[in-house]
């Protein structure tokens, strides 16, 4: 699989601070050329950027309008890159955020592989109350529903939506990834039978093809 060469990476990250989005594209339609796979570009470019501008922006070293200005770019190449028509099976997916969790990217990209991997994917975005979500799972009826979790404050919130699921929807996969699990949940989590936590989308892509078999 074709990789990304650290000066693209550079290239790339650059125009994203300076908020060049035109040069952004460019880099991302070359690479794509060249044969570099969405999932990588999602990881090693996008990701990798975010995470270093998350740094800058927690030491001050970049203002809050520079920061929201590469995010919003970020979203804005991954929804014109987005994979289209590549749903040919008739597993469901319900990709959210939890009430008050406004990081929404890693679950666009989390909702792109699955479609990516032949699945219909019905992504919220960020914020959903949880009632509501328990509402639109009964509605769609999918086989999972993916949780992306960023924010550890949200900790609470998170637990009580994984238990409704859980009471309400037994025989239903929960998905659980974000930054939020590597700070020790996947402990607090152990006990719920029918949650599996993912930490990359790597891992993701190799659980979707075992469940599309
Ligand atoms: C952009 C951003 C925002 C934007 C988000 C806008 C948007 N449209 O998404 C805004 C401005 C809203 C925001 C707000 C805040 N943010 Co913020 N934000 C970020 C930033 C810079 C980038 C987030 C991002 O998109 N990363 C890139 C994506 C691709 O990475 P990812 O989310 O980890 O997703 C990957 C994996 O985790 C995984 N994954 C994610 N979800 C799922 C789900 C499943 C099912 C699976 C399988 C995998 C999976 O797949 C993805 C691809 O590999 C990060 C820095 C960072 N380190 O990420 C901080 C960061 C996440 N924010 C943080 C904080 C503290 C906040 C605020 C509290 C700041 C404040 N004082 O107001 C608020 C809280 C808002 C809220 N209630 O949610 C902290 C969180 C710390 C923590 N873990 O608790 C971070 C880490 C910054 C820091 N260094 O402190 N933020």
């Amino acid at each position: 699989m074709k990789q990304i060469k650290q000066s693209d990476f550079l290239g790339f990250y650059n125009a994203l601070v300076d908020g060049d989005k035109d040069k952004c594209i460019q880099i991302v339609q070359a690479l794509l050329d060249e044969g570099v796979v969405l999932k990588n570009i999602y990881v090693d470019l996008f990701q990798k950027s975010l995470y270093r501008i998350g740094k800058l922006w927690d030491h001050n070293k970049l203002s809050i309008p520079e920061e929201h200005l590469a995010t919003q770019i970020v979203e804005s190449l991954i929804d014109r890159f987005a994979p289209v028509g590549k749903s040919n099976s008739d597993k469901k997916v319900v990709v959210t955020c939890i009430d008050k969790e406004y990081h929404q990217i890693g679950a666009k990209m989390v909702s792109n592989i699955f479609e990516l991997n032949g699945w219909k994917s019905y992504y919220l975005g960020a914020s959903v109350p949880n009632k509501e979500i328990l509402k639109f799972v009964k509605q769609i009826d999918p086989e999972i529903i993916a949780l992306s979790w960023s924010l550890y404050l949200n900790l609470g919130r998170f637990l009580e939506v994984v238990d409704h699921i859980t009471r309400f929807f037994p025989t239903k996969k929960i998905l659980i990834g974000g930054q939020a699990l590597s700070e020790n949940s996947d402990n607090i989590l152990k006990k719920y039978k029918n949650v599996v936590c993912i930490n990359s989308l790597d891992s993701l892509e190799l659980y979707i093809k075992q469940k599309s078999v």
